[in-house]
């Protein structure tokens, strides 16, 4: 007879690199624990998993801080007003007066945030075709309003209400302009941009994917870093799809328009850059720029090397979309491979 070597489970696993990477004591016991029926993780086992997700995450290029990143480890809360409650916390203490702390709260079974960031704004089909509003949004504020959103203002920049899946119904919620904070967009030099009434909302916090750790599914893992300029500046506000600025930017810098080769999108795109840094800098709210966050990266990866890791990544994710050859990711190569713990896409819980 052959002795049957136990095959190491995801929790296993887990336990293993959990106190291997922090030098904590106590494996022995933990893995005595497993043996010897179910282990819920502590919270400071969760908090870990949730920055080793964070640090896995092949799309992300701020992963260079996954060390700071905060966990609340709210796995108590399961009725509904109450991860309303806890995600209004959520936005105060991320937004920390400016000084955008990267948090992650935890909460219970059957909790599903639908909508796929806290903060989003609302898209308007109008009666002549176009959109007002975030075009990214057109589903999303159509399946809110068949939840029962009346519909906002109107503005290009109505704040979505947030569907809320807990104790099996779904219930919308409505955040308080005290909750959401917005940094107008200005430009130092040329102030005419401003009468464009841009703005963003200073966080980004995704609220859809679950948080994977030791083969453990936490379905509502909402988590928040700060925004780098180029998501607002290069694509929402950019993108054809999105917001589509670039033209009127133009107008106002009194670019020549009249044919693609006086490069003035590419001239209107950089100032909206410069704008948002700037506007971003001058109210004070943490934003990172594509230049400091993909060398930060590369210092991450050494880093990453020096403990005997490898680290995994999407090129093109990585790669900003402006200026891309300027930054040292462009002439590196990424193998994309998912680790675990990880954040997950989960099935639509859309009603
Ligand atoms: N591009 C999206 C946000 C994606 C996540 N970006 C972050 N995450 N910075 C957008 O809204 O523009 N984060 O956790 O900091």
């Amino acid at each position: 007879m052959t002795a049957s070597v136990p095959l190491s489970t995801p929790l296993q696993d887990f336990l293993q690199q959990y106190h291997r990477e922090t030098g904590r004591p106590g494996l022995a016991e933990r893995l005595t624990a497993l043996r010897h029926g179910a282990v819920t993780l502590s919270s400071e086992e969760l908090s870990y998993g949730a920055r080793l997700a964070w640090r896995h995450s092949t799309r992300c290029v701020g992963r260079a801080a996954w060390n700071g990143l905060r966990v609340r480890d709210l796995r108590h809360v399961t009725a509904p007003d109450e991860v309303w409650a806890g995600l209004l916390d959520h936005l105060q203490l991320a937004w920390n007066g400016g000084r955008v702390q990267a948090l992650l709260s935890v909460f219970g079974p059957g909790v599903r945030v639908l909508n796929p960031q806290l903060i989003r704004y609302a898209a308007y089909r109008q009666p002549d075709g176009r959109v007002v509003g975030d075009p990214q949004n057109l589903e999303l504020t159509h399946r809110l309003q068949q939840l029962g959103w009346p519909g906002g203002p109107g503005t290009s920049f109505d704040v979505l209400p947030v569907a809320i899946q807990a104790q099996g119904r779904v219930q919308l919620y409505t955040l308080p302009p005290a909750a959401v904070q917005e940094v107008r967009i200005g430009h130092p030099k040329y102030p005419q941009l401003a009468e464009l009434g841009l703005k963003w909302h200073a966080l980004p916090v995704i609220s859809d994917l679950a948080l994977e750790v030791a083969g453990q599914h936490f379905s509502c893992a909402p988590f928040s870093g700060w925004y780098l300029q180029t998501e607002i500046a290069a694509r929402n506000l950019a993108d054809r799809d999105r917001y589509d600025v670039l033209p009127q930017v133009a107008r106002l810098l009194q670019l020549d328009t009249s044919r693609e080769r006086t490069l003035w999108r590419d001239r209107a795109l950089l100032e909206l850059n410069v704008a948002v840094l700037h506007s971003f800098d001058a109210a004070g709210v943490r934003l990172a720029d594509h230049h400091g966050v993909t060398r930060q990266f590369v210092r991450f990866e050494q880093q990453e090397e020096r403990a005997g890791r490898a680290v995994y990544g999407r090129w093109s994710w990585l790669v900003p979309p402006l200026s891309p050859a300027l930054t040292p990711v462009w002439h590196r190569q990424y193998q994309d491979r998912q680790l675990s713990p990880a954040f997950l896409a989960q099935q639509s819980a859309w009603p």
